[in-house]
């Protein structure tokens, strides 16, 4: 009788299994992407820059970097809709945001509210970090001057904006642009303009991609309680400003 009870008590063990899907798939660019324009000229300004990359390939800007096979890469992807009035612990990870031969890398990157930002600088020259938030931020603005290879104390942020300014106050060509957001749910396309967002919850949302020079677009997915679903999309050469073609 008591073997019984003890079979009875294992079996009413449900197993647990924690359901989750991942949303990946590739953002292309299609038609012709604008040229790109030689920062090396301008690096001129500063001696210290010019001879970092003195043996190396021209600089240049990185707007519409398009890949072989029309991979656009650079673009900053994450669930806009779809999470209201959950709550997601910040990853322990931190963020390294490089200022490495008068550039910074990577100059799109996404963090998560609460995750710790580390910004570097690799050079022995002098950059300043100025954050400029938008309008209707709540972030602060920061400016700092970073004189030789050091690290910032890890900063973190309490509010998403996509994206959030960073300019050096030093050199004119360095931008980057901080994409903070409120869930872990996000990616930045790689050179053949693949993202996979891992672990999302099942459920209806609405993924949207960022682009810098290009308008927000939302798109509507469903994420499956196991496996993949898979969301291509693709800019085209009207989404293009005019100022930059
Ligand atoms: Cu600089």
């Amino acid at each position: 009788m008591r073997h019984l009870f003890a079979i009875c008590a294992v079996s009413a063990l449900m197993a647990i299994t924690v359901q989750a899907g991942t949303i990946k798939g590739k953002v292309s660019f299609e038609g012709t992407p604008p040229p790109e324009k030689s920062i090396t000229e301008a690096m001129k300004s500063d001696p210290n820059c010019a001879a970092l990359h003195a043996n190396g390939p021209e600089v240049m800007t990185e707007h519409y970097v398009v890949g072989e096979d029309g991979g656009l890469k650079w673009v900053f992807v994450r669930i806009t809709e779809g999470l209201e009035g959950q709550k997601f612990d910040p990853p322990k990870e931190s963020v390294l945001l490089d200022q490495e031969g008068c550039l910074y890398k990577p100059h799109v990157f996404g963090i998560q509210t609460g995750q710790d930002l580390i910004i570097r600088n690799s050079d022995a020259t002098l950059h300043n970090v100025h954050i400029i938030p938008g309008r209707d931020s709540k972030n602060p603005e920061m400016n700092k001057g970073m004189p030789f290879k050091m690290d910032l104390p890890p900063m973190q942020f309490e509010y998403p904006e996509v994206p959030l300014r960073f300019k050096c106050d030093v050199h004119r060509w360095m931008f980057a642009y901080c994409n903070i957001v409120d869930h872990p749910f996000f990616d930045t396309t790689d050179e053949t303009g693949s993202f996979e967002i891992k672990d999302v919850p099942p459920g209806d949302y609405t993924l949207s991609f960022w682009h810098k020079k290009m308008q927000d677009h939302p798109v509507k997915v469903t994420v499956p309680a196991e496996g993949e679903v898979e969301v291509n999309f693709t800019f085209t050469e009207d989404m293009v400003p005019s100022r930059d073609r």
